[in-house]
Parts: structure tokens; sequence; C-alpha cells
């Protein structure tokens, strides 16, 4: 059992959830999420702006931005075809830290080469506020900024680490968080270096 850091009411930290095997295997299952759903590169609504993270997803439902807004969808945006499953690893996770009776819907993967980063958003184009979102990190250390559901209020940062989970719900399921960087060189998962980072969140009410 990995240790349970409360970082702000309803974000909790969990360092090395999964261990470096486990990790691994998360990597390998990956790989094939991106072979029958490849990496896209979301666009900022109205902007039509790139992101600099790449996206896939797995699970029924994925999210997906463009010109036309931010949205949850069946299908990938360039193939057209259902997401791939979700990894048996992450429904587990779910259901030992989500604390919550229902399954997740979507799975985001989020892509960071060397200087991509995410500014500071909130996340909350689900249905269901009551289901916190799920992360897990693997590859290269990301600095996560974490502050108030108001934009402006006080932040903090926490490292995120190859193997960690962080939960984010209760008061904080909405509040304004983000990727500040990636830091280069702190892990060896992945070969060519980067960050991964792995979303699960409940979409619609049951
Ligand atoms: C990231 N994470 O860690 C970006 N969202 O790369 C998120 O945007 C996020 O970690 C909702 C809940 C937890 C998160
Ligand atoms: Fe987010």
């Amino acid at each position: 059992m990995s240790n349970r850091i409360e970082i702000a009411p309803g974000v909790v930290h969990y360092p090395g959830w999964f261990e470096r095997a486990a990790q691994e295997a998360l990597v390998a299952s990956l790989r094939e999420v991106a072979k029958a759903a490849p990496l896209f590169t979301p666009r900022m609504p109205r902007t039509g702006q790139p992101f600099s993270v790449k996206m896939t997803n797995c699970g029924a439902l994925g999210w997906v931005s463009d010109i036309n807004g931010y949205r949850y969808q069946p299908t990938h945006p360039d193939t057209g075809a259902a997401w791939p499953p979700m990894p048996l690893a992450l429904l587990d996770a779910w259901q030992s830290l989500a604390a919550y009776p229902h399954p997740p819907e979507a799975c985001l993967v989020n892509f960071y080469d060397g200087p991509a980063k995410m500014g500071l958003h909130q996340d909350r184009d689900e249905q269901d506020f009551d289901a916190p979102v799920l992360s897990v990190s693997l590859g290269d250390t990301g600095v996560f900024r974490v502050g108030a559901t108001t934009r402006g209020g006080p932040t903090r940062s926490v490292k995120l680490q190859s193997g960690d989970a962080l939960s984010f719900g209760g008061p904080a399921r909405l509040a304004f968080h983000g990727i500040d960087r990636i830091i280069p060189g702190t892990s060896t998962l992945l070969p060519q270096g980067g960050r991964i980072n792995l979303t699960l969140r409940r979409v619609t009410r049951p």
C-alpha cells in the first residue's frame, strides 16, 4: 500500500501507486491503445491554437477539443473509430482509489514531450461531478499546480513522478490545475523521455 498524502482538501496523492513492472505493463498497453487510436493534436476552441500536448483516449468515451469546443465523444476525431478499451490495471486503480461505485467511462491520455505543458484549467465537461478524476503519471516528473475553484486564488505545486496516482475530487473537483513543466531526465521508463498522464473520468450520471 502506498502513502496517501492529502495535498489539499479533495486532492490525494499516492506516490508510487504503480510499481515499476506495472508501469512497464501500462506503457505496453498504451502503445496498443495508440496503434488503434493514434495521438492527435487538440486545438483550442474558437482560436484553433494547438495544444502543446498530444492526446488520445481509451474507454467508451474520449475527450476531444477542436475549433468547435470541448466535448466527449465515442469515436476518434480523425479515424472515426471507436476508442479502444481501457486497460484493466486502470479499472483496478479506479476501484481502489476513486471511492465511487461506478466505473470510469473515459481515460484521456496526454503525452508531453520536453517543452510541453498545460495551462491552468478546470475539468468541467462531465455531467457527473460526484466522481473524482483519477490521474496516473508515467515517465518524466511533471510539476503539477493546483489552486482554488476560482481563477487567481492561491496555488500550490506538487511533483508527480512515474507511477504516482492522484485523486482529484470532492471540494477540489472544480479546482483550477495544470502542469507547469516536465523535468527532463527524471525517469527511464520511456526510452525517448517525456511524460504520459492518464486521467480517468466518469462522464455521465449513472
Ligand atoms: C497532467 N492533469 O497531469 C494533467 N485533471 O498532465 C490534469 O489535467 C488533471 O491531473 C484532472 C484531475 C487530475 C489531473
Ligand atoms: Fe485536468
